[in-house]
């Protein structure tokens, strides 16, 4: 099935200078070249990996459709190992679409979400964690995301894992070599030679299994909901979160009726922002939709701002906020750092600009080991300390440096962890002096499991629920 040639149109589909339609497989060159014309005295097929202009025309109507730029690469250095072409139009729409629909008409296949890279896999130009990291690549949200998608593209993380598999490997075969040769001068290794290699496995799966959190957080972000009674400066901190004017602001109790969701960057780290309306009792309708979505911003949040107006003295509508919140088990409790942290929360004292009328000793009363900013969002004073308490809750100092490698992808974490749990199964095993059978099942499973983060073992339903996430066209 995957030596039939495949065609898509490989840029967003939208208005641009130059859209660009890609096609692989065998009979790519055969398929193109005659649609393709080009200036008197050129013929037979155009040099490897160069541009070539011509004009693109319909085989039946002999209507000219574009004026393009062609790629034709011969394979193996192309995206897919297999010869590609690559044809640069004009970015419009409808033209991607009837030259797309000519090159279908010469018995071309449409690829699949993710085709041209699951073939690249196939042909083992790219492992698992590398075609993957394509479209890390192509989602991250901010330049560390970026940057940590690289890395895995570049195969970083790949050379992490074959380590720990090599190790495990050589362990299996002597193992076995030993069981399958008792007769012969196959020694049985001692559980003194295998230990400190078992050892120095686990220590590399757990190095990576340490960086998942961070490595998430970088790829995935952080729901931040912004939480407080109307008129407190929900709108106004997202928008200077954002350097943006994005939600609307005005003195009237109550504009931002809905949620707005935004991507602001902190330092590295996609800050998933969502403006709520507010928590407060209403009898309006509309209102009650708005603040029920504001709960539940709140509930599915992993970080909370608790906005405050420090003009103002506290109000019941503060102290209903506060009070839902300590349900929904934001902010830590009790007296002493020791105690059972709850979920992460920052309290934010807007207004710092204004003469200050908030009675915070009630408010670290309530909040008695929550982290209190105090900022203007109409000045900029406190913005910069309150990024700094939002990082340190949730990078907890740590930053990465531009050569991290991070696990980032939950496929993975989980296959990681599977790999962790039969190496310290087969160490329990090698320390009880178990039969050397025993160690190797696990260790197998082991050395499976790391394979199957690199796709050497990986099943084709796996496979298929990778590459579907891909767009057409990558
Ligand atoms: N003086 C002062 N006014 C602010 C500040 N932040 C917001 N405001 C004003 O407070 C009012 C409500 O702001 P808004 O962001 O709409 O509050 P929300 O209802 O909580 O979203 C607006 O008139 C803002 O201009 C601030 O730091 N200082
Ligand atoms: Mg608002």
């Amino acid at each position: 099935m995957h030596n039939d040639t495949i065609a898509a149109i490989a840029t967003p589909l939208g208005m641009g200078g130059i859209g660009v339609i890609r096609v692989s497989g065998t009979d790519a060159f055969s398929t193109i070249l005659p649609l393709l014309q080009r200036p008197k005295g050129q013929t037979g097929l155009p040099l490897s990996h160069l541009l070539t202009y011509g004009l693109i025309v319909d085989p039946l109507s002999q209507e000219v459709l574009d004026e393009v730029l062609v790629a034709f690469m011969r394979a193996p250095h192309t995206y897919t190992r297999e010869d590609v072409v690559e044809i640069q139009a004009h970015g419009g729409p409808l033209i991607l679409q009837r030259i797309l629909r000519t090159v279908l008409a010469q018995g071309v296949r449409m690829a699949n979400p993710g085709e041209f890279t699951l073939r690249a896999f196939l042909n083992g130009r790219l492992d698992l964690t590398r075609a993957e990291a394509v479209m890390d690549l192509i989602g991250a949200q901010t330049e560390a995301g970026q940057r940590l998608a690289l890395q895995q593209l570049r195969g970083c993380l790949s050379q992490q894992l074959q380590r720990a598999r090599c190790v495990i490997l050589g362990v299996i075969a002597r193992i076995e070599a030993s069981i399958d040769f008792p007769e012969e001068d196959v020694p049985t290794p001692h559980a003194q030679e295998l230990l400190p290699l078992l050892h120095e496995a686990q220590q590399q799966v757990h190095a990576l299994l340490a960086g998942y959190q961070q490595g998430k957080l970088y790829r995935q972000g952080l729901r931040t909901a912004i939480i407080g009674r109307p008129n407190v400066g929900k709108s106004s901190l997202l928008n200077a979160l954002l350097r943006t004017e994005r939600a609307i602001v005005t003195p009237i109790a109550g504009t931002t009726r809905d949620t707005i969701e935004e991507v602001a960057n902190l330092r590295g780290v996609p800050l998933y922002l969502i403006d709520t309306a507010g928590i407060m009792p209403t009898d309006d309708p509309l209102e009650r939709v708005g603040v029920e979505r504001s709960r539940a911003a709140a509930e599915s949040a992993d970080v909370v701002l608790l906005v405050f107006d420090g003009s103002e003295h506290l109000t019941t509508q503060d102290r209903s906020v506060c009070h839902e919140l300590k349900v929904m088990g934001f902010g830590s409790h009790g007296e002493n750092v020791s105690d059972q942290a709850g979920r992460p929360m920052i309290a934010v004292i807007n207004k710092s600009d204004c003469e200050q009328h908030i009675e915070r000793e009630v408010l670290s009363d309530i909040w008695p080991r929550t982290p209190f900013v105090t900022i203007s969002t109409l000045t900029g004073a406190g913005l910069s300390k309150l990024e700094d308490a939002l990082t340190e809750l949730v990078l907890a100092g740590k930053t990465i440096s531009s050569t991290s490698v991070l696990l980032t992808n939950a496929r993975h974490e989980q296959a990681l962890q599977r790999a962790a749990e039969h190496l310290r199964i087969s160490l329990v095993s090698l320390n009880q002096q178990l039969p050397l059978d025993f160690v190797s099942i696990d260790l197998r499973a082991a050395y499976d499991a790391l394979g199957e983060v690199t796709g050497e073992t990986a099943s084709d339903a796996l496979l298929d629920s990778i590459f579907s996430k891909f767009c057409i066209g990558k």
